[in-house]
């Protein structure tokens, strides 16, 4: 499995329907995105199905599409993998519902919770929020990039960086010791010219 330098991340919250998310997608695929994940945190399962499965028709022959949260839907929708976090089905259930193949990724906050997911099949390990984000309700406290670096020397799995990650401060994260940066917000205004301009600065 080939982890990109960017991670990007589509929450269903910042579009006004399925269309804009698609077309938030598309554009973001000309800017050289081949990894998207899927987020939903205030729909019924019925409406994240329904616009996964859109997602998926609309985007899924050119990049891997990551379900957030929800094994089951990942399955459903035909996505190619799932990231769970502290709160949802632990890594190894969520493994039994997907099987070896797909990918699987799991959300830490902090060193314990590293080592932990390090003992799982968890494909890459995302932690954070490395810095303030006003994209996630109630998040864990800042890990900076010192949060990076010890999260750094507590595993060999690909780790994904995550929370307030901008074009600004891409770079640091990565020097950090970060495999990868996964961005919200930062992708919304101008999402083909964001993901180049992200491409160019991790390059
Ligand atoms: N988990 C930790 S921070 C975060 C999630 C889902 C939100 C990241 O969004 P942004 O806008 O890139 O800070
Ligand atoms: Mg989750």
């Amino acid at each position: 499995m080939e982890l990109p330098r960017l991670y990007a991340i589509l929450d269903a919250s910042s579009f006004p329907d399925t269309e804009a998310v698609c077309a938030c997608a598309k554009d973001l695929f000309l800017g050289g995105v081949n990894l998207l994940q899927y987020r939903n945190k205030s729909g019924s399962a019925r409406q994240m199905l329904e616009q996964a499965q859109e997602l998926k028709r609309c985007i899924g022959g050119c990049v891997k599409l990551i379900m957030n949260d929800r094994a089951d839907l990942c399955l459903a929708a035909g996505f190619d993998g799932v990231h769970v976090g502290q709160e949802d089905l632990s890594p190894e259930s969520a493994r039994k519902i997907v099987g070896p193949n797909l990918w699987l990724g799991a959300s830490t906050h902090n060193p314990e919770q590293v080592k932990e997911a390090d003992k799982t099949s968890t494909d890459y390990i995302a932690i954070g929020p490395v810095f303030p984000t006003s994209s996630k309700e109630k998040p864990d406290p800042v890990i900076d990039l010192e949060g990076v670096r010890k999260a750094r020397a507590l595993t060999r799995k690909r780790l994904v960086a995550i929370g307030g990650i901008t074009r600004a401060n891409a770079r640091s994260v990565i020097e950090a010791g970060a495999d990868s940066v996964a961005v919200i917000s930062d992708l919304l205004k101008e999402p083909r010219k964001s993901a180049e301009d992200f491409f160019r600065i991790l390059r």
